[in-house]
């Protein structure tokens, strides 16, 4: 099991007040989540581990997303430097690696925490909706989307619920890029296609 108090004290030397009140929001999401879908502990551990170090690259600049991809030996394309705020996922999720020594379950949910990704596995997809969910953010779309997991379609399967909510997720998202005029990561297309094919 990781240790979730050692990691909650380590994340926050890294992260401002604010960065680290969503980061324990997003824990505490996920572990509703946890207990909505039956988690058994030892997933719920991993959930909760993902979810403290899912935005420890946050508070990084650009430059030094790159120079710390280029220490952990990572490839970032064309398309990871034209969103880059995709760009703390995947250095978080490498950090998550060599920093805590995080299983791959851990560092492939904050890989994918940002884009998604084709065939998210349930800890993904909960690393995500919690992210976009928990209760700090105030924004218009994730009230919409908490709104739309835990009333409009309570009467779902709960399986159901997860991807036809972050389909939604997905839709609001790539609307509101368009709306500011920034680029969209192809991997944010794929995720959406991905969601409305197979749910
Ligand atoms: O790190 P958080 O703010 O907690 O949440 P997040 O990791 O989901 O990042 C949200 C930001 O990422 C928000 O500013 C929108 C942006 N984003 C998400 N998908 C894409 C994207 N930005 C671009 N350019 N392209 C995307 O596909
Ligand atoms: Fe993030
Ligand atoms: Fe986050």
């Amino acid at each position: 099991m990781i240790n979730l108090t050692e990691t909650e004290a380590r994340v926050a030397q890294r992260l401002d007040e604010y960065r680290m009140a969503h980061t324990r929001s997003v824990k505490d999401e996920c572990m509703r989540l946890a207990a909505l879908f039956s988690l058994s502990e030892k997933d719920t551990n991993l959930l909760a581990a993902a979810a403290l170090l899912h935005d420890s690259t946050k508070a990084l600049q650009i430059a030094e997303q790159a120079t710390l991809a280029q220490i952990f030996g990572i490839e970032l394309t064309r398309d990871d430097l034209d969103s880059p705020a995709t760009l703390h996922a995947i250095t978080g999720a490498a950090m998550a690696r060599v920093d805590f020594d995080a299983p791959v379950a851990v560092t492939a949910a904050i890989a994918c925490h940002t884009t998604g990704k084709e065939n998210m596995t349930l800890l993904d997809k909960l690393l995500f909706l919690a992210d976009y969910i928990e209760p700090t953010r105030k924004f218009e779309d994730c009230i919409r989307v908490r709104r739309y997991f835990y009333e409009d379609t309570v009467d779902q399967p709960l399986e159901k619920r997860l991807n036809a909510t972050l389909l939604l997720a997905f839709d609001l998202t790539i609307s509101g890029l368009i709306e500011e005029g920034r680029p969209i990561h192809p991997q944010t297309i794929k995720s959406r296609n991905f969601l409305l094919k197979n749910s």
